[in-house]
């Protein structure tokens, strides 16, 4: 059964993950404006993957027969102290959404909703990548300590990453 508390559940992830691709975009403006190319292209990429996360959340409530109801987004905020601190406030959301996730798993089982816990495995593995991900470049820039070189070769490595792959649709 889909009950109306999983399926408000459900819309609320929408929301998250729109949210965080309204993030990501903040970022890649943010980073824009500092000169960083790569760091750029790579939140670019980071907001189309959020974009797929929230699609898969529309379209998985509509293929159970309920309703899509979107919400308003918040504001994300235009300034970041540094890179590092730009990349630990993606990291500290990005636990944000594991969080949530397991949320809706925990409701889903708890629900005997089988199709749903089925669906968000997906998420939850996602995740996993999702956290390694953004804590590698975290501890990457870390490690440069603020050396302008160091940063300079992270912005061109980070440059390379390529548009999320046809498994993420
Ligand atoms: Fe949708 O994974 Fe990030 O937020």
């Amino acid at each position: 059964m889909f009950s109306k508390k999983m399926q408000e559940a459900l819309n609320d992830q929408i929301h998250h993950e729109m949210e965080s691709a309204y993030i990501y975009l903040a970022m890649a403006a943010y980073f824009a404006e500092e000169n960083y190319p790569g760091f750029t292209h790579w939140m670019k990429m980071q907001f189309d993957e959020e974009m797929i996360h929230a699609f898969k959340f529309y379209d998985y409530i509509h293929s159970r027969g309920a309703k899509v109801v979107l919400q308003a987004i918040t504001q994300p905020p235009a300034e970041f102290d540094s890179p590092l601190s730009a990349f630990e406030t993606a990291l500290g959301h990005e636990q944000k959404i594991s969080a949530d996730i397991h949320n809706l798993y925990a409701l889903a089982l708890e629900e005997k909703d089988y199709p749903s816990l089925s669906f968000l495995q997906w998420f939850i593995d996602e995740q996993v990548e999702e956290e390694e991900h953004v804590g590698g470049v975290v501890e990457d820039i870390k490690r440069v300590s603020g050396s302008d070189q160091g940063l300079l070769m992270l912005d061109r490595e980070l440059g390379q990453r390529l548009p999320p792959s046809p498994e993420e649709e």
